[in-house]
């Protein structure tokens, strides 16, 4: 089923200014630490914060007449999505504002991705997917975004993969990295679960995994896992994989890659 996000009035949906009385902040003052300076991402920012689907692709083309796809989507997009996530995690905004906002956040994704300059000659290959049961999606599109504009061919699986699935596509494609993002408790095991799999059948491979459900203990519990915190540590990590590193050797050098230094 596909939603149709023009026709719903966000300011119908109820904000709970009551939680707001009683923690003394509004939904405004919060975004305001999260806010770009520069007008035009903040404007972009404030789109997704305040739903506003419909003018976001014309503000994304606007901002890309003096600004860069990538900057737009880490600084303005996902500022934006910081504050829904903060407002969603505070009990002030429900799931009806993540779902526009999420809908907003795709539109101007697209909107940028299409505008990413750069000859389509792939480096390697990248195997993406959100963790079986898992419908969070954005972070993995976006880090999807920033491999393929650093020369990446990105094969995206989605989102809900089962994990027999993701196992039968690494051995049929035999992508040089694979990425999983978990943002649920519920669905993290899924990871730990590809990496038993893909060694009883043989196969090693540069694991990224990522989502506010992992950390890098955990990831770091099983093999080939490789932790990530942002998308844009994907290509960094990714390169070193087409550099001959294996996961161990990534593994070991994780603070110096995801500091420059390596
Ligand atoms: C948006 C959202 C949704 C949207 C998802 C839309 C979509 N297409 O993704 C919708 C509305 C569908 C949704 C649904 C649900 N959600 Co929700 N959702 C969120 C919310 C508010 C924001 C998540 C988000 O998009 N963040 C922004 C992105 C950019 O962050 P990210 O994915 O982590 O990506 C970053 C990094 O992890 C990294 N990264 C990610 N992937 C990759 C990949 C690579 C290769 C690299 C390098 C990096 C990388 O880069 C990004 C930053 O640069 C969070 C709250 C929160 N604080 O996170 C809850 C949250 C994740 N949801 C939650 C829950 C419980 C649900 C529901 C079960 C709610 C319900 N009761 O129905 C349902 C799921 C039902 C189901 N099973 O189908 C919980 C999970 C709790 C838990 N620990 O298990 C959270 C934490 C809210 C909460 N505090 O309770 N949700």
């Amino acid at each position: 089923m596909s939603l149709d996000f023009d026709a719903v009035n966000a300011d119908k949906i109820l904000i709970r200014y009551d939680i707001v009385v009683e923690s003394s902040e509004k939904p405004e003052d919060i975004a305001k630490q999260y806010l770009p300076e520069n007008q035009f991402l903040r404007q972009i920012a404030q789109d997704v914060m305040n739903l506003k689907s419909k003018d976001i692709e014309k503000h994304v083309s606007e901002a890309l007449e003096t600004l860069s796809a990538e900057d737009i989507i880490e600084k303005g997009l996902l500022a934006g999505m910081d504050i829904v996530a903060e407002l969603y995690g505070r009990g002030i905004y429900y799931l009806p504002h993540v779902m526009v906002a999420s809908d907003a956040m795709t539109r101007g994704t697209r909107v940028a991705e299409a505008a990413l300059s750069g000859e389509r000659k792939y480096k390697g290959v990248v195997m993406m997917h959100a963790a079986e049961g898992d419908p969070h999606d954005i972070g993995k599109n976006i880090a999807a975004v920033l491999l393929k504009s650093n020369g990446f061919n990105v094969v995206d699986l989605g989102k809900d993969i089962l994990v027999d699935t993701v196992v039968a596509e690494v051995q049929k494609q035999k992508p040089d990295v694979l990425t999983g993002t978990a943002l649920m408790t519920t669905t993290m095991s899924a990871f730990s679960r590809i990496s038993s799999r893909l060694k009883e059948v043989g196969v090693e491979l540069p694991f990224i995994c990522a989502g506010g459900a992992v950390n890098r203990e955990y990831v770091e519990s099983y093999d080939m896992g490789i932790y990530s915190a942002k998308a844009a540590e994907g290509p960094g990590l990714a390169n070193k994989a087409l550099d001959g590193w294996d996961w161990k050797k990534i593994r070991a050098n994780w603070d110096d890659i995801i500091n420059g230094k390596a």
